[in-house]
């Protein structure tokens, strides 16, 4: 096989937490990398939204990274939930700390990437001109990084300030004194609506549709509290790795189903998780919910008086309970304080059904027969995911193949992390992967840690150039699909789905089997050789077995 020099082992696309870990682990395996990112820093997500009230779901002592014990004992995370600074604050930390910024390029976008055949290389474009090549290429490029602008016609004529919550201003925005409006309810508006109501005029909140919403019950972390953590934190992380999301704090599952339980019980119990707080009090609550509408429909009871007994106006309180899809169909809203905000005089719920926004004018928003004059519109309109950013990327594989061609239909993977045709092209986080359904951390380390052995593999046995064999990718393809299909998820018109971008192929893009499973499933793929794969031109046939792996783990 002939192999042309390279700029580099592997070039990284992206710089959050994935792209963070994926340089540190390439540099422990002696490999050249470099990172190229489109931010003038560190963080992603972190980097990107800085809207007001943004902080993480998931505990911030389970929302970090496990693989270096030191860094775990040294970080003192101050709330249970991080806001969005302090997040930024500790991977820019994680970036000194490891001296990873040496080997970023930083406000680099990627314009392309080609696989050259001749050379076994991947040769990266950037939007400066510049090209890079390297043997592997790993795309770090996040699910939830491409903001979604919606097409709502005269926004762009609109003579006030607009704002993406994904693309929130470095300066802050002020707020005082202003009339604004909110365009989205999801979480990103969920999270900064309470928030802007306090510093602003008036607060106009456009709502299509209402989201299922649990308190995060946020409060600072005791020192008691952190230090019995830290002590217990590698049995903690070893845990959440097996689990179905990825997090081990959260409270454990109902031990019967919500349609056995008596109600009166139910509710107790529904009780003890909103005090609880957070996505973990509730994710796994009930895993009947997850299969059957009926018992997602107790739990959305449950959600709906709690809205009730919150939202003062009966009418606004109605507006505000979601009804037209299961609860958990789509990600689960967490808030601070965001129902309570109805109550205050400065803030207005247009329900968009009623009155569907017509145009933006100059001055404000159209929706029905009334204009709202506003001098702010903040869109949280929510991203184009999972293969937004991918899709922005002109990639090209073996034969001039693009991925948007063969994805035209919908994404098409192993495991999440190859997709046939893309030689030694990994994504981290991808779609058939548990990505945006668990603890992303959880499974960015768990991706990383994957490649990373497999690169150690492939170096040991002098093996170049992998990818998956077409019926391993049409196998895990079915099967994600195939898992998908019994489940409420199948029931919202969600972003899992596409279903928020016009013309997007309407598939499920996460893996629902969980993370434990799919990390099982992987461990078991590598210590057996790596079946599904072709190595050099050579692979393991034995794809019956490959079910077997399905069955095997929990
Ligand atoms: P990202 O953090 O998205 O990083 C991708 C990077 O790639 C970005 O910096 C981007 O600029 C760069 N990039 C993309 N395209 C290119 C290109 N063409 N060229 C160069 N660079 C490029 N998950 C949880 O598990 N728990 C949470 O509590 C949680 N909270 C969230 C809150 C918000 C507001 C959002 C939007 C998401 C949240 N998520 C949460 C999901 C979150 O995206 C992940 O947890 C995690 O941060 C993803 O890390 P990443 O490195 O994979 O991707
Ligand atoms: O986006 P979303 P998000 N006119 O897609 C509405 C993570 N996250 O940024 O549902 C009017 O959920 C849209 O309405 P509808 C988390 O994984 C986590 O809020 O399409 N409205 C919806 O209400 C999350 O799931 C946190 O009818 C329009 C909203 O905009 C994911 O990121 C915080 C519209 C978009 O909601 C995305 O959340 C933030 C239009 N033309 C994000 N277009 C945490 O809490 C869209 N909408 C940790």
């Amino acid at each position: 096989m002939r192999m042309g020099k390279s700029d580099f082992d592997v070039i990284v696309v992206g710089a959050g937490f994935a792209g963070l870990y994926m340089l540190h682990k390439l540099r422990q395996l002696g490999l050249s990398a470099c990172v190229l990112e489109k931010a003038g820093d560190v963080g992603g997500t972190w980097y990107w939204n800085r809207y007001p009230g943004a902080r993480c779901d998931i505990e911030s002592v389970e929302y970090s990274y496990s693989f270096s014990p030191e860094l775990e004992q040294e970080w003192q995370w101050t709330e249970r939930y991080a806001s969005q600074p302090e997040i930024l604050r500790y991977l820019q930390h994680v970036a000194d700390r490891f001296d990873l910024r040496r080997d970023i390029r930083f406000s680099t976008t990627v314009a392309g990437a080609r696989w050259d055949e001749s050379g076994q290389l991947w040769h990266v474009a950037t939007d400066g001109g510049e090209e890079l090549t390297a043997r592997f290429c790993v795309f770090s490029t996040g699910c939830l990084s491409s903001p979604n602008k919606p097409q709502i016609e005269g926004l762009d004529s609109f003579g006030g300030e607009t704002y993406l919550t994904g693309l929130w201003p470095h300066e802050g925005v002020d707020f005082n004194g202003k009339r604004v409006a909110v365009i989205g309810t999801g979480s990103s508006g969920i999270q900064s609506i309470p928030v802007i109501a306090r510093q602003v005029d008036r607060v106009t909140v456009f709502q299509r549709t209402p989201s299922f919403v649990v308190p995060a019950q946020n409060r600072a972390l005791e020192a008691s509290e952190l230090a019995e953590i830290r002590q217990g934190y590698r049995q903690l992380r070893e845990e959440a790795r097996h689990t179905v999301g990825g997090v081990a704090r959260g409270a454990a599952p109902s031990p019967r189903p919500a349609l056995e339980t008596p109600p009166d019980e139910l509710r107790r119990e529904l009780d003890e998780r909103w005090e609880f707080g957070g996505l973990g009090g509730f994710l796994n609550s009930h895993p009947d919910s997850f299969i059957d509408a009926r018992a997602a429909e107790r739990i959305a009871d449950y959600l709906r008086d709690r809205v009730r007994g919150i939202v003062k106006d009966p009418a606004t309180a109605e507006l505000l309970c979601p009804t037209t899809y299961p609860v958990n169909s789509k990600r689960l809203c967490v808030d601070t304080g965001y129902f309570d905000t109805f109550n205050r005089d400065n803030v207005e719920l247009v329900d968009l059904n009623a009155n569907p926004i017509r145009q933006v004018t100059p001055n404000g928003v159209l929706a029905g027969d009334h204009v709202y004059d506003v001098d702010i519109i903040v869109l949280a309109t929510g991203f184009d995911a999972m293969t937004g950013s991918l899709g922005k990327i002109d990639i090209r594989g073996r034969d001039n193949l693009a991925l948007a061609d063969k994805w035209s239909a919908g994404p098409r993977t192993y495991l999440g992390l190859m997709s046939g045709g893309f030689p030694n092209m990994f994504i981290i986080t991808g779609p058939g992967s548990p990505s945006v359904l668990s603890n992303m951390v959880t499974s960015i380390e768990q991706h990383v840690e994957w490649i990373g052995q497999l690169l150690s593999d492939m170096a040991e046995r002098g093996q170049a150039l992998i990818e998956p064999r077409p019926e391993a990718e049409d196998v895990w393809t079915t099967h994600v699909t195939a898992v998908a299909e019994p489940t409420i998820f199948m029931q919202a018109d969600s972003w899992y789905l596409g279903a928020n971008v016009p013309g997007k192929p309407r598939v499920f893009m996460p893996y629902v089997g969980g993370v434990g499973t799919y990390r099982a499933i992987c461990d078991a793929l590598a210590a057996d050789g790596y079946p599904g794969f072709v190595i050099d031109g050579q692979g393991k046939t034995a794809l019956p077995d490959f079910f077997s792996f399905l069955r095997a783990p929990e």
